[in-house]
């Protein structure tokens, strides 16, 4: 029931886990069927019309009032920008959000992250939605929703991204989870936001596509001992350092990282680029000073300005997301880098990757992640990145796609 901490694959878990998955359409889904969502019954009939499933309904009809919570628990609206209520969110993620399935990595976002996550350009501070406990205030669960563009093929939609969900071991199977999609989904539809998108480790009606997680050792001896990947067949562990040995600095002339001044250029890149995808995020310059510009520990972005014309061509960013070792007596941490969103119109793609897989090493990276969305499948391979065995699904909320798109149609990436 996760989004995957993803590692590399090589076990016979993950088909079994496959399997199941592809015996899941089968799964009723008490809830999820009552909701305005593609259903596992409607797969392929193209009767359907693509675009809402339901039409938004006046404000005056949204239900004003919360949705109830069992009696020991109230709402708390989350102020992120209080560092104490950021210090919770933080404590409750870290010890009760996605680990892998074999429970041997937890995502360990950041406050700052966090923090940066939240708040975007328009945010709603009513969407950052927790749980107490009414006696002791402790926070149990959360889910956060952040506003944004999505275009649909020729259309741009309004929709709120949900993340974060997230309930503490302790109370999990009570059916906490519906009540906070519902909730968080009534705070949206108080805005006058009909449609969400989300991602998801599990199969749910219905994915609108499902990716998969690639990783490029940057690390590799630590990234065995602690059990993220395996020695390969007939490898020691001198000659797998040797294999992922990259050069000390970027290669590509007029690489560097992106600066405020940048934010028109990169606007514009972006935009051309995201373009020619089925789904993808509408960038304004605002999003893109927000969601893109350097922000020690959080994203990391660098560009390609041609030393002759000082025109800005190419682009490359990744995300911070170090997950917790669990039960490792030598390590803590693993730090991971995100592949985010990456443009390359005159430097080879292959090679603004590989200038990208550089400056996260220098970084002290440990391994640099990437979905095979957009174009990474055309450098994941040669620059030797290896299958994980996490799954990540993608899902609209009350948007229907009359066919699923492959990953490289593609050009979202949640964070
Ligand atoms: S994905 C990350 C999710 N978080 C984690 O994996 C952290 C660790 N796990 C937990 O904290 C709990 O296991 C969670 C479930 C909270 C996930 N997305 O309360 P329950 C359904 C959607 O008894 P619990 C992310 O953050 C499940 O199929 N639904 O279960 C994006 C079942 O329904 P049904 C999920 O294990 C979130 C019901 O919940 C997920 O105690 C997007 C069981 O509830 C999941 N990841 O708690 C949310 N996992 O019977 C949707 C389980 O029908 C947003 N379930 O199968 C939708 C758009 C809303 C806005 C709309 C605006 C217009």
């Amino acid at each position: 029931d996760r989004k995957p901490v993803s590692k590399e694959d090589s076990s016979l878990e993950t088909i079994v886990r496959r399997f199941q998955d592809s015996m899941s359409v089968s799964k009723r889904h008490a809830f999820w069927e009552t909701q305005p969502v593609g259903q596992f019954k409607d797969v392929g009939d193209s009767s359907l019309r693509e675009g809402p499933i339901e039409p938004p309904t006046p404000l005056s009809e949204v239900k004003p009032e919360p949705y109830n919570l069992p009696s020991p628990y109230e709402w708390a609206t989350c102020d992120m920008e209080s560092e104490e209520t950021c210090n919770e969110v933080y404590t409750l993620l870290m010890n009760n959000y996605v680990e892998d399935d074999e429970n041997m990595f937890r995502f360990n976002y950041s406050k700052e992250f966090l923090s940066w996550a939240l708040r975007p350009p328009g945010y709603f501070k009513s969407w950052h939605i927790g749980v107490r406990a009414k006696v002791s205030k402790k926070l149990v669960a959360f889910i956060t929703g952040i506003p944004a563009r999505i275009r649909v093929r020729d259309e741009v939609v309004k929709m709120a991204e949900i993340n974060f969900l997230c309930v503490h071991k302790k109370l999990r199977s009570k059916r906490l989870a519906p009540v906070m999609i519902k909730e968080v989904t009534r705070r949206v539809h108080l805005e006058n936001i009909w449609q969400a998108a989300y991602t998801a480790g599990v199969v749910l009606p219905t994915p609108i596509t499902t990716c998969q997680y690639w990783h490029r050792s940057l690390n590799p001896k630590k990234l065995i001992d602690v059990g993220f990947s395996r020695l390969g067949a007939r490898m020691t562990m001198s000659r797998t350092v040797k294999l992922y040995k990259l050069p000390d600095s970027p290669v590509t002339p007029g690489f560097r990282k992106m600066e405020l001044r940048d934010v028109p250029a990169v606007t514009r890149l972006l935009r051309n680029y995201l373009s020619q995808f089925v789904v993808a995020p509408d960038f304004d310059e605002d999003d893109v000073q927000h969601w893109l510009l350097p922000f020690e520990s959080v994203v990391d972005s660098y560009l390609v300005e041609s030393p002759e014309t000082h025109e800005i061509t190419d682009f490359c960013s990744f995300y911070t997301l170090p997950s917790s070792i669990l039960g490792n007596q030598t390590y803590s941490t693993l730090k991971a880098a995100y592949s985010y969103y990456n443009v390359a119109t005159k430097t080879p793609l292959l090679q603004l990757m590989n200038d990208a897989l550089i400056v996260a090493k220098q970084k002290d990276f440990d391994v640099f992640n990437a979905l095979d969305v957009m174009e990474n499948e055309s450098f994941l391979k040669e620059l030797k990145f290896g299958p994980g065995d996490g799954q990540l699904h993608y899902y609209l909320y009350n948007y229907r796609i009359r066919n699923e798109l492959k990953p490289s149609e593609l050009g979202l990436v949640l964070l």
